[in-house]
């Protein structure tokens, strides 16, 4: 009797570890891939954010880096927040970061992301010439999710994606926007080759991965006529990583950036309602 209950105990104990190895395989494989979050590169330029808008994972990292400053006065990355004598446009829990005020091209600054909202935000010296971004991280609520007249400059208000843009297809190619200006900014910024050429790979495979999906970046792209542009981009930035070429490299970003700025320009014409023509 002890051993069949010994037995049984034992046979209990395997199965509850089994079952927690393959909830945490199961939590890890996809979503929770990387822990450590995305990272996502918006370039400071006279006088916008590049892109204007993100979808977050709670988790994901953002990195600004100043690209152009022909005034020399800088730029910032700001959270809309009354700290910084705005109205309040971030997640009430969320503190009212900022940038230091960047001066010299490939300078950054970086933070992680965890309070779920809408965090708009704004570069101090250019705010009033609609120098403003918008960051969604998981949901589109809190107070960035009012109206854009409240506490917004009116060049900003035209400049900010929507949250339903962000939230849809259109997002997907505003995310690679960003994930293209990670590699280049490994590349062109920090020296390092290896770590661009990496990120790219790693990119690339990711939406290999996802190719059968039809709400995936490659299904998206097929559907707008976009694809063979898009791989092609990302075939001539590969060569130029590799002959470490910086001049090809930013044309190459550039240029593929400008396809995905097409797609978002081809969803933003679509009549309501004809997402799945
Ligand atoms: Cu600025």
């Amino acid at each position: 009797m002890g051993t069949i209950l010994r037995l049984l105990v034992g046979l209990a104990v395997a199965l509850a570890a089994l079952a927690l190895l393959f909830r945490l395989g199961g939590t890890m494989s996809v979503e929770d891939r990387g822990r450590e979050g995305t990272l996502y590169v918006v370039e400071m330029r006279d006088f916008y954010f590049d892109p204007a808008g993100l979808f977050l994972r709670e988790g994901d990292r953002v990195l600004w880096v100043l690209v152009e400053d022909r005034l020399g006065d800088g730029h910032s990355a700001t959270a809309y927040h009354p700290a910084h004598d705005k109205r309040l446009r971030v997640p009430e829990g969320a503190e009212p970061w900022t940038s230091p005020l960047l001066k010299e091209p490939g300078r950054s600054y970086e933070r992680a992301f965890t309070v779920r909202g809408v965090h708009d935000y704004f570069c101090i010296p250019h705010e009033d010439v609609g120098m403003v971004g918008r960051l969604i991280v998981e949901e589109a609520t809190g107070p960035g999710a009012e109206p854009t007249d409240a506490g917004i400059s009116p060049a900003g208000r035209s400049s900010l994606p929507s949250a339903e843009e962000l939230l849809g297809p259109a997002g997907l190619f505003f995310n690679l926007q960003g994930r293209v200006n990670a590699v280049a900014f490994f590349a062109l910024w920090r020296g390092d080759w290896d770590r661009a050429l990496g990120t790219l790979d790693a990119l690339v495979r990711e939406l290999e991965a996802d190719r059968e999906n039809p709400e995936g970046v490659l299904a998206q792209l097929e559907g707008l006529g976009l694809l063979p542009e898009v791989q092609e981009g990302f075939r001539t930035l590969r060569e130029a990583l590799r002959a470490r070429d910086p001049q090809a490299v930013a044309e190459r970003k550039e240029a593929l950036k400008a396809v995905l700025d097409e797609a978002i320009q081809a969803l933003a014409a679509r009549p309501p309602g004809s997402e799945s023509g």
